[in-house]
């Protein structure tokens, strides 16, 4: 134990007394831990202790050197043996403790210094305690009293010590507990020792009150049991907040130990050394947290201590979005440079950006549409006929396109800029705007329209002329639809006369129609809505046009002729002309083709839906919604790209149940992989045709996403075809080609590019219809997996390809038709893989060089010419979907045109292993770019060498003539006109020319 030197020292009674110096405050430093219930050191008048008896211990007080009392208690009857003197404390009152401990410092003398006391001397003394709840007074009972220990000391001393006036003192701690009444005594039992009592100190512990993590801890007593430790839980200091409940553990030494969660300080104040200060005026913070404020964003302020957001300076705002540590904002200037552009139908304003974006990011505009007469003073709103694409409010593209105004009228567009803080500001918002004066002449609206007759799938409206046309009226546009369907898609016809039968009607079903007119000055607006129903089985009309077999066996020949004239046109390339003449209407139709919704006012036009901003805004305007409790989900038919692809039954209110295929959206999706995959319904919904895959609807306000379209029996048209090999006539491939070909003449109609017709995206029904899948444009193309990489970087079906597809991604109806020859030679040849095992790289070379796919086995040599036609190099020269539909019909009308096999027309090699020949260009250009002589084209043209037949009968003088002068290319030429001619004579023998 040891302690402070004791280096006075006092005789009385012949005894000793240690006089202590150095230790002012009783030789112990008092640790915050600790609550003193008694200190003998710092008591100033007498202690008034009991003793017993009288002659025992005896109190001594002196005054050390700072002149405070020193109490002490000694004895020192060694000399008389069995000594039992008592020392007692008075009454010490429990407060808060449960254990108690007492410090002793004492003196004590060593029994052989002392001469003549052997036998009787002892070195140690007794500590005693008892409890009681109040004072007994002078009443002592030692035998009440429970011992606590027997105290020896460290030190003791000599009479050589005393010389040197050196002792030591020692200092015992005992520990009592627990105490369970309200107070205690001390006592102090000497057997015949030589002791000074220097002091007694008399405490317990405490966890003491702690600040930490921002969290107070109070005063905590220790459990007695020192193994077990007490749980506090902190309260947060003044301005913070808790964010994990902060705790400390008391230990028994009075020790807080693991401290566990925080505090942190509150919004507008921050932490200065363990406690939370408010921010100082100028000065913010937004979060709760241990972060420090922050000087106010731009364009905000605060006078105030303690801010959590600053205030907007007069004129800034901060949108309801905006984080505090946003800089306030403002409203934007006006849109600049506002202007117009009108054709017949259309009128685009755009304008430039406002000078000011009010320091935001979310800049929108809206434009708002006034009619003026001829005094600007009197404008009205103009009402609901006119319409903006995309939309009149929340424009994020400086532009827009009204449609459907009216001739003759000074519209007066007023374009506003706004962003996410212009409705909170009260001034007047700023805008520009533009009058734009129609010029076309004022078009009258049709009046009444009549339904003349209607059978289960046409009816017959006529319509009075408008009264002042303005003009003559070139022609009407009938607008209409399902009325039930009206958010899916619409049909438009035109009709010269003032009535028109429309076909292709569903049965005993609801339509729309509306009517406009057409002069040179533009379009009427269109007339109001009439509602005509179709007839149901009952309606006494002639029967629609029947199936294409039907129309097949019912015909008779003696269209052969037509046929062999079309084939021999195909042959010698002479159909240039006479397709382009028919073509004429629907090329000048095409150039007049824009981007987007304006291809042609009035014929529905596919829109790409990536043309919205918002793809669930495209997806939900060209497909139903379904509530999922209509869907019954049978099997699983296959894997899409996106997901599992079922059959199963869907059920319409009022209707049969019909079979579909369902597509699903795998779970797990990105918001990508989601827009992707409505991206086909958004396209395949603005379709309405019987060789179009028919969307039904689709499911998107529930798990799992999905699509849902008619079902077709027989899967995909490549499988199907396989599976039965050899099993169908050549009529049946032929209608089902034709059936293709109508599809795809309704999309190149619509403006949609396919890119990826092939086999595999043709569905097959029960009754064998085709109908052309997978829609999604670049996507497709992505999911194919025919598609591959090409060096211009996109992912490309090759083999389905046209060249200039390929190249430089030049995808058009025409390329379109390419791969539609293709699709052709998969369908003839059952589902074999075109250009078999060859890889994708020699594809491109021999279509480079001229190769084309020979005619599969039994293929008519229509077809194949058909398929070459097709395959033409040049795009503009192979066949439109109109041409292929009405040449596969007149095939189909004359079965007999069919039996002339390519086999029967094909040159046999004179030595085998030699590839069989055949005339695989079409054209006298294909046929010199076949043979690298395509430099020559112009001078062929030039001289009237136009067709195949006439080039074959060329001279060499011919053709130096025409000025090939190089010897070289000469005979190539001249050896190339042989084996044409060789062609030629087999085609003509083989019935070819007329
Ligand atoms: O060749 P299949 O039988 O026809 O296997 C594929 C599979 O799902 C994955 O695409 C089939 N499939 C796709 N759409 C339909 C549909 N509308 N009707 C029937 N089967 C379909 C396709």
């Amino acid at each position: 134990m040891g302690g402070c030197e004791a280096r006075g020292l006092l005789w009385k009674f012949g005894l000793f007394f240690p006089l202590l110096t150095g230790c002012p405050a009783g030789c112990s430093q008092v640790s915050s831990n600790q609550v003193v219930l008694l200190d003998t050191t710092a008591a100033i008048g007498e202690l008034g202790w009991k003793t017993y008896p009288l002659n025992g211990w005896d109190a001594i007080t002196e005054m050390d050197e700072h002149n405070r009392p020193i109490h002490t208690y000694q004895v020192c009857n060694v000399m008389e043996p069995n000594q039992n003197n008592w020392l007692r404390t008075n009454w010490i009152s429990r407060d808060a403790a449960q254990k108690i401990y007492v410090e002793m410092k004492f003196t004590l003398r060593d029994c052989n210094s002392i001469p003549w006391v052997l036998g009787t001397c002892k070195e140690t003394f007794n500590l005693y305690y008892m409890e009681s709840d109040e004072s007994h007074g002078v009443k002592f009972k030692p035998n009440q009293y429970t011992k606590i220990d027997t105290v020896a000391a460290d030190e003791s001393f000599t009479q050589m010590d005393l010389g040197d006036r050196i002792l030591k003192l020692n200092t015992e701690v005992r520990e009592v507990g627990p105490i369970n009444r309200k107070g205690f005594y001390l006592a102090f039992q000497d057997i015949g020792a030589c002791i000074a009592l220097v002091s007694v100190r008399v405490y317990y512990k405490k966890c003491p009150f702690t600040v930490r993590n921002l969290a107070m801890f109070p005063d905590t007593i220790p459990r007695v049991d020192s193994s077990s430790l007490v749980e506090v839980r902190g309260s947060c200091v003044k301005s913070a907040e808790e964010r994990d409940t902060p705790k400390l553990y008391c230990g028994a030494d009075g020790d807080w130990l693991v401290p566990l969660g925080r505090c942190i300080c509150s919004v507008g104040y921050e932490e200065v050394d363990g406690s939370c200060h408010a921010c100082r005026p100028g000065f913010y913070k937004a979060f709760a947290g241990n972060i420090k404020c922050s000087k106010c964003p731009p364009h905000s302020l605060t006078y105030v201590e303690a801010t959590s957001v600053c205030q907007c300076e007069k004129g800034y705002f901060r949108a309801e979005k905006d984080p505090p540590t946003m800089a306030c904002t403002r409203p934007p200037s006006a849109p600049r440079n506002v202007i117009s552009n009108i054709n017949e139908t259309a009128l685009m304003l755009e304008w430039s950006p406002p000078s000011d974006t009010g320091g935001r990011k979310d800049l929108t505009y809206s434009v708002s549409c006034k009619k003026c007469g001829s005094d600007t003073s009197q404008c009205e709103i103009c009402g609901g006929g006119i319409r903006f694409i995309p939309r009149h409010t929340g424009l994020i593209n400086s532009s827009v396109t009204v449609l459907d105004f009216v001739s003759h009228v000074n519209y007066t567009f007023e374009i506003e800029a706004m962003n996410g803080v212009s409705e909170l500001s009260f001034s007047p918002k700023p805008f520009t705007a533009i009058t734009v004066t129609t010029d076309q002449d004022a078009l009258s609206l049709i009046g009444m329209v009549r339904k003349d007759w209607a059978s289960q799938n046409s009816i017959a409206l006529s319509w009075q002329e408008p009264d002042f046309p303005n003009g003559a009226i070139l022609d009407y546009e009938i607008k209409y639809y399902e009325k039930e369907h009206e958010q899916l898609s619409y049909s438009s016809t035109r009709s010269k006369a003032p009535s028109v039968i429309i076909t292709g009607l569903k049965p005993a079903t609801k339509y729309i129609f509306h009517i406009r007119v057409r002069t040179a000055a533009g379009y009427s607006g269109y007339s109001q809505k009439f509602e005509f129903e179709t007839g149901d089985e009952t309606s006494d009309i002639a029967a629609e046009q029947g199936q294409i077999l039907v129309i097949a066996t019912a015909a008779v020949g003696g269209f052969t002729l037509l046929v062999i004239l079309t084939l021999f046109f195909l042959i010698t390339g002479r159909c240039q002309w006479y397709i382009k003449a028919k073509m004429k209407s629907e090329e000048k139709r095409r150039a007049h083709l824009q981007n987007g919704h304006l291809r042609f006012p009035g014929i529905k036009t596919y829109i790409d839906p990536d043309t919205y901003e918002d793809p669930a805004l495209a997806v939900h305007e060209f497909a139903k919604e379904i509530d999922p409790s209509r869907i019954r989900i049978e099997r699983v038919i296959g894997a899409g790209e996106f997901g599992e692809v079922c059959s199963g039954r869907l059920k319409t209110p009022g209707k049969r149940e019909i079979p579909v295929a369902i597509k699903t959206l795998k779970s797990g999706y990105v918001d990508r992989q989601r827009r992707d995959f409505l991206r086909e319904a958004s396209i395949m919904g603005q379709f309405d045709h019987p060789n179009i895959i028919r969307l039904e609807g689709v499911v998107t306000k529930s798990r799992p996403v999905m699509i849902v379209v008619e079902y077709m029996e027989n899967g995909s048209l490549d499988s199907f075809l396989r599976k039965h090999d050899g099993h169908f006539t050549v009529i049946q491939l032929v209608g089902m080609l034709r059936g293709i070909a109508s599809g795809m003449k309704y999309l190149s109609d619509m403006g949609y590019v396919h890119r990826d017709l092939a086999a595999r995206n043709i569905l097959v029904n029960s009754n064998l219809m085709c109908k052309v899948s997978d829609f999604g444009l670049s996507r497709v193309l992505e999911d194919d997996p025919e598609a591959a990489y090409t060096t211009s970087g996109g992912k490309i079906p090759i083999r389905w390809t046209a060249p200039e597809a390929i190249a430089y991604r030049k995808f058009s109806s025409a390329s379109d038709a390419w791969s539609y020859g293709i699709v052709m030679w998969e369908v003839m040849s059952y589902g074999e893989r075109p250009y078999w095992e060859m890889s994708n790289q020699d594809v491109i070379l021999s279509i480079e060089e001229g190769y084309r796919l020979p005619a599969p086995m039994g293929c008519p040599a229509s077809l194949h010419q058909l398929m070459l036609h097709c395959w033409q190099k040049e795009r503009n020269h192979r066949p439109k979907f109109t041409d292929i539909v009405s040449f596969l019909d007149k095939l189909i009308r004359n079965p007999s045109s069919l039996h002339t096999l390519v086999e029967d027309v094909l040159v046999m090699p004179d030595s085998p292993g030699e590839v069989p020949e055949y005339p695989l260009f079409v054209s006298v250009i294909d046929w010199l770019d076949s043979i690298k002589m395509g430099q020559y084209k112009n001078n062929f043209m030039a001289a009237g060498f136009t067709t195949l037949e006439v080039v074959s009968r060329m001279s060499i003088d011919d053709i130096r003539r025409i000025g090939v002068v190089l010897i070289g290319h000469q005979r190539r030429i001249v050896s190339s006109l042989q084996t044409l001619r060789l062609h030629m004579m087999h085609i003509q023998e083989k019935g070819f020319n007329v």
